[in-house]
């Protein structure tokens, strides 16, 4: 970077995804009211200090007059955010349509949409087009506010496209993606009618990047099988040009958890729950209400539990704090009604007078009452049928350091190749074996405690989101330097 007054310029970094981690209320014609939201990726990227981050994306509002989009911009510019307009039309078909009836799904391994096929085959083509056309308004809001050596990083499976949109705009752009989700396996992303469209698109960019190297592996077995290109140990080539694929384990802000422990809002919140739970055990989930949560099968495993262990009926309690999401979506709507009922068969089976089981909350809660939730839980239960990494798993560790609860954790999370050596790992589908595995994480010895808990925690505070998001972008700015070593060659 060019140097001022004997200091480095920081390196600017256009960080695109489909939300801005802001949410946006209009208070009149002109007068917008913006609450940042203190998410993982927002820390992630405050933490990396050699970078000047800029956000782009939709603010989740639909503006359609051009006063409010122009008092909008303004007020975003302040927090270093620009925003993408999307009418209602094109939400509807790109965002519920292909990026979470379609893609989300099936990368998940939940498959196509099966219902009425025929309706979903003419729709398709009808939010793919949208999708395309969404990742070129995004592309053309980052082509207009790109300067020369800015470092542009795209997020998650809403952005397959742009990658493709940006390079075609300019060569030249330094361009990195990253996939928040699985990447599944060659066998299911084939099924996907517009399998090799997105491929090619993804592969423009420079550096392609997933939470484990099993996602990694199965992208670049999708580029060799599906499009017939060659993968190499470094990623995957065609016709001379190499992107680079790699995993970069996502991790959390462990410092701002860490912490919350000792501020007096939290402390409260923490002495009123040990009130509360006195003389039982506290099992925690705490999931968005989504069906890649596995939450149907983690109450259903606590209820096999107290079935088999009636010692434990009254000693413990179960806290599910699912925050609903999509919840126009009928399936997710089916979902809530699904879970509310076990939950409420549960209670009626098991419950006194005085106490249930389980306690279900579908709501979110803010972030003191979180820490607090994770301080004083002995169980924490992540039972996700897949996940791209399970940050909740995480923060749970971090919040553990005085307690050391046990953690039973999902094969099939990403998070299970990080924490796996400290948690219980479990198969979510399998009930008994979640059932046993409640069991042995509320008979566990005090060492075997201490022990599994250092090994998360370590690991938790030392692969920070900071060090993600540090790293990541290091490695795209050395992949662009390489290749352009390369090609000089
Ligand atoms: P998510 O599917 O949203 O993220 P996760 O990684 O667990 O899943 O992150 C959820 C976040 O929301 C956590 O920070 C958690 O504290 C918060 N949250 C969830 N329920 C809440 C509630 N009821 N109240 C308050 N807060 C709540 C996607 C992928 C993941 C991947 C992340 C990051 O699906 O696999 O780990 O992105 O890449």
């Amino acid at each position: 970077c060019e140097k001022q007054d004997g200091l480095p310029l920081r390196q600017r970094l256009l960080v695109v995804a489909n939300r801005l981690p802001v949410s946006a209320v209009r208070r009149g014609e002109e007068s917008w009211s913006l609450e940042i939201s203190a998410g993982g990726l927002v820390s992630a990227l405050l933490g990396v200090k050699e970078f000047e981050a800029r956000w782009i994306g939709w603010a989740g509002v639909n503006v359609p007059d051009e006063i409010g989009q122009k008092a909008l911009t303004k007020a975003l510019a302040e927090k270093r955010c620009i925003p993408v307009f999307l009418d209602e039309e094109i939400v509807h078909q790109y965002y519920n349509g292909y990026c979470n009836n379609i893609l989300w799904p099936l990368f998940h391994y939940l498959g196509l949409p099966q219902e009425d096929r025929l309706a979903t085959t003419r729709s398709f083509q009808s939010q793919f087009a949208a999708y395309k056309k969404a990742n070129q308004m995004f592309a053309d809001v980052v082509n207009k506010h790109y300067e020369e050596g800015d470092v542009v990083w795209c997020h998650d499976y809403h952005l397959m496209f742009l990658p493709k949109c940006l390079k075609e705009h300019n060569i030249n752009m330094k361009v990195g993606w990253f996939l928040h989700t699985p990447f599944p396996s060659s066998e299911i992303h084939r099924t996907l009618p517009s399998r090799s469209e997105l491929l090619r698109s993804v592969l423009a960019a420079d550096l392609v990047g997933f939470h484990t190297y099993d996602y990694a592996r199965h992208f670049v077995s999708a580029c060799t099988r599906i499009l017939g290109l060659e993968g190499t140990p470094e990623g995957v080539e065609d016709q001379g040009r190499l992107t680079r694929v790699a995993a970069f384990p996502i991790g959390i802000d462990s410092d701002r958890f860490i912490g919350a422990l000792e501020l007096s809002s939290v402390q409260d919140h923490i002495k009123e729950l040990k009130e509360r739970f006195a003389g039982r055990k506290v099992m925690l989930g705490v999931d968005r209400l989504d069906m890649i949560k596995g939450i149907p099968q983690k109450i259903l495993a606590f209820e096999k539990f107290l079935e088999e262990n009636s010692y434990w009926r009254d000693k413990v309690v179960l806290l599910q704090i699912a925050v609903p999401t999509r919840t126009d979506v009928p399936e997710y709507q089916k979902l809530t009604s699904q879970v509310h009922e076990i939950v409420g068969r549960i209670n009626g089976r098991f419950g006194s007078l005085t106490a249930v089981p389980i306690h279900h909350l579908d709501r979110s809660l803010d972030f003191p009452a979180l820490c607090a939730l994770y301080a004083v839980t002995d169980v924490a239960l992540v039972t996700s049928l897949r996940d791209g990494m399970n940050l909740v798993s995480y923060e749970f560790v971090a919040c553990q350091d005085s307690k050391k609860g046990v953690l039973i954790l999902s094969e099939f999370a990403g998070a299970a190749q990080s924490l796996g050596a400290g948690a219980i790992l479990v198969n979510p589908w399998n009930i008994s074996e979640v059932a046993d595995s409640i069991r042995q994480a509320l008979t566990m010895s005090a060492e075997e405690r201490e022990k599994r808990h250092r090994h998360n925690f370590r690991h938790v505070t030392t692969h920070t989101a900071q060090e993600w998001a540090e790293t990541f972008v290091s490695e795209l700015n050395d992949t662009v330097v390489e290749a352009q070593l390369r090609t000089k060659q």
